[in-house]
């Protein structure tokens, strides 16, 4: 459905606040934003990124926590017919810097928190004109010549003395860019997954109202970020969409701090992902850590059937396993409440249509494996400048989401692993290449491998196998990984070999790899 003048941001908050605006929309520990509070400030937002000579399409970066100023950034953005590009917290200025040289960015919205890579990656982004700073960036702003900088409570108040008419939504049409989602995807180097204002509206009709059956009274609660596709779809989308509340966790979710955070919000839906969940079993946070909550979900990776078993027993918490990509922007596949069936993925959430293909493109019987294929609406358009990546993914109106599943005789579908050599940890793509490529920099590194390995858990992690030209040891690795790369992308561990196994033209063999790491 095509329609003239469809505002995402205006369906998400202007509706709702002419409905209930004294609810509250959106709260963090020390701040509770209303709907009619929330329409203010998305409005002066839009209209302060166009008193900086912002237009029509163009691109905003955000690199923030999830913090008032990123959620109503986000949603001043796409109000103001811009387009949003929040990115993720974890990279360094290189990796930042990247991203927003390809996205095009004209404008970056950034945390003080992250001060240091952001003006790090600020100072090597010629197009970028203007950077916005929620906090004081300290020193770090003397790093940045070639941009206008100015702290996040100017650009509102800039935006408070425009008209009327222009705090208004912009019509942007259901089929303009909205938000544009990077990824590592299944070639490795991020990708930004272009999202049009209609497919925000589809996914809280489909996987917010049809599988979490969310309502008013619910309160929202994630420990995927506003960056992420899964974050932003259930911090910001499936609540606003329906006139509910999200519960926002500013700092990196750790067991503690989130079991505080529930005591605190009070959230009756929860959204974690496998690797948490493990670790919230390894804590000694209370039992009754739970209570106010309804419902869970979990995505990223499969959730260990055993994991999902000790969250119900120890914590009653009945978790819906799921998956989505941020190509579909959010779950296409999950369990129903009342329908569990562990161990599995579920079944298509309505509005998706699935199929396992053969590497030929047939259909494989139930029973076999194959690759996950996804038809839905909120598909992306694309990526933004990768014609082939492009096309590889996006096949007419089917993706193929590159996971191996097979489908039981009752429809249940279940995750058989990778169908490429990316590996997911801690639902984060992570390519081996460039971990591999970090390892190779250190002159003691010869030769090296990097695969995914189960954990105790059975939650997949990045692991290392090296030959080495001269001594080091894997603690030497570890630290050269980490000021490299994005931490989750480290290997856990490091096996040292005399040869890595290879074909006789010398094309590594990973599968012999992986099999090593096993034993
Ligand atoms: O990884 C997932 O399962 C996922 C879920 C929702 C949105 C995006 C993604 C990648």
């Amino acid at each position: 459905m095509t329609e003239a003048g469809f505002n995402a941001a205006a369906w998400l908050v202007d509706r709702v606040a002419a409905e209930r605006g004294d609810h509250p929309a959106v709260e963090t520990p020390s701040q509770t934003v209303t709907y009619d509070q929330l329409v203010e400030l998305t409005g002066r937002a839009a209209a302060g990124f166009r008193s900086l000579g912002m237009r029509r399409d163009d691109r905003v970066v955000f690199v923030a926590n999830d913090d008032i100023a990123l959620f109503a950034g986000v949603l001043g953005a796409m109000r103001g017919g811009f387009v949003a590009v929040p990115i993720s917290t974890m990279y360094g200025p290189a990796e930042l810097a990247e991203i927003i040289n390809d996205s095009g960015a004209v404008a970056l919205v950034a945390s003080s928190t992250f001060a240091e890579p952001a003006a790090g990656a600020a100072a090597q982004c010629p197009d970028l004109r203007q950077v916005v700073w929620d906090g004081d960036p300290g020193e770090h702003a003397a790093v940045i010549t070639g941009a206008d900088q100015l702290s996040w409570d100017d650009l509102v108040a800039r935006g408070a003395q425009a008209d009327a008419t222009e705090l208004e939504p912009v019509p942007a049409g259901s089929d303009a860019w909205a938000l544009w989602l990077y990824t590592s995807g299944t070639t490795g180097k991020p990708k930004g997954a272009m999202h049009r204002h209609e497919n925000i509206r589809l996914v809280c009709d489909t996987y917010g109202a049809q599988v979490l059956g969310i309502t008013q009274q619910d309160r929202c609660l994630s420990v995927a970020k506003l960056f992420f596709a899964y974050g932003i779809g259930n911090s910001m989308f499936f609540p606003l969409s329906v006139g509910a509340t999200s519960v926002l966790n500013p700092e990196r979710p750790t067991p503690t701090g989130m079991a505080e955070r529930i005591r605190t919000g009070r959230p009756t839906l929860f959204f974690g992902v496998p690797t948490f969940y493990a670790g919230l079993l390894s804590s000694d946070i209370p039992d009754d850590t739970f209570a106010s909550v309804r419902l869970g979900a979990s995505a990223g990776e499969p959730l260990p059937k055993g994991v999902q078993e000790r969250m119900k027993t120890r914590f009653g918490l009945e978790i819906l396993d799921g998956i989505g990509s941020t190509e579909c922007l959010h779950i296409f596949l999950s369990n129903r409440p009342g329908e569990i069936k562990m161990g599995t993925t579920g079944k298509a959430v309505p509005g998706y249509d699935l199929e396992i293909r053969d590497l030929d493109g047939t259909l494989v019987a139930d029973g076999d494996p194959g690759t996950l294929f996804v038809r839905g609406a909120s598909s992306a358009l694309g990526y933004w400048r990768r014609a082939e990546a492009t096309r590889t993914v996006f096949q007419g109106e089917w993706l193929n989401t590159g996971d191996t599943y097979v489908r039981d005789t009752e429809g249940y579908y279940t995750c058989m692993g990778r169908a490429t050599d990316l590996l997911k940890a801690g639902g984060i793509w992570v390519s081996p290449t460039e971990v591999e490529d970090r390892l190779l920099a250190h002159d003691a590194i010869a030769e090296c491998a990097v695969v995914g390995q189960e954990d105790a858990d059975g939650l997949v992690k990045p692991v290392a196998v090296v030959v080495t030209r001269s001594a080091v040891t894997a603690q030497e690795l570890d630290t050269w990984c980490r000021e490299g790369l994005a931490p989750f992308k480290r290997p856990r561990r490091v096996y040292f070999v005399d040869e890595l196994p290879k074909t006789a033209t010398g094309k590594m063999q990973r599968f012999k790899v992986r099999a090593l790491v096993k034993e």
